[in-house]
């Protein structure tokens, strides 16, 4: 009789911690993905799949600017992360000293908006305009503005 109880305490608790570790992992997954930065640092959070992406990466670095790219699929659950209005969302997000930088931003906005610190969440270039900062096509150029999003609404950071 002794050792049924013992089975059956030792079955509940390993119900249970199996339930915590699941309930854990659902509530951790995003954050997972989310990395620490340095100083000044751009960390980028992209689609493997994702060229154009890749190419704005390629323009930071020949900006100046140290970055660190994670491919996920994950994200929908990154920009939710970092609060990203559905109307800003682009391909890539990045985040760099606690600001958010959601798609093709010209790298000399990313260093305005770390010089001036406005009190933003962050900036976004909506959408992916060709002629963006990893969007050339030729000499084909549309026109698009680099908008500043936080808690008082949006406001146009650049235009181009
Ligand atoms: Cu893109």
């Amino acid at each position: 009789m002794a050792n049924y109880k013992i089975l059956l305490i030792g079955f509940i608790a390993v119900i249970g911690v199996a339930g915590f570790s699941w309930m854990n992992w659902q509530v951790r997954a995003p954050a997972q993905i989310i990395s620490q930065a340095n100083a000044g640092e751009l960390v980028v959070y992209k689609s493997p799949s994702c060229g154009c992406c890749g190419d704005w990466v390629d323009h930071l670095k020949q900006s100046g600017f140290k970055v660190q790219v994670h491919d996920t699929d994950e994200m929908t659950a990154v920009k939710n992360h970092f609060k990203v209005p559905h109307e800003m969302g682009s391909c890539h997000t990045a985040t760099v000293n606690g600001y958010v930088v959601e798609g093709h931003v010209p790298a000399n906005d990313i260093k305005r908006l770390l010089s001036e610190k406005p009190n933003v969440r962050g900036i976004a270039v909506p959408g992916m305009p060709i002629g963006s900062p990893g969007m050339e096509q030729g000499d084909e150029k549309e026109a698009y503005q680099v908008i500043a999003f936080g808690e008082k609404g949006f406001k146009v950071f650049a235009q181009y």
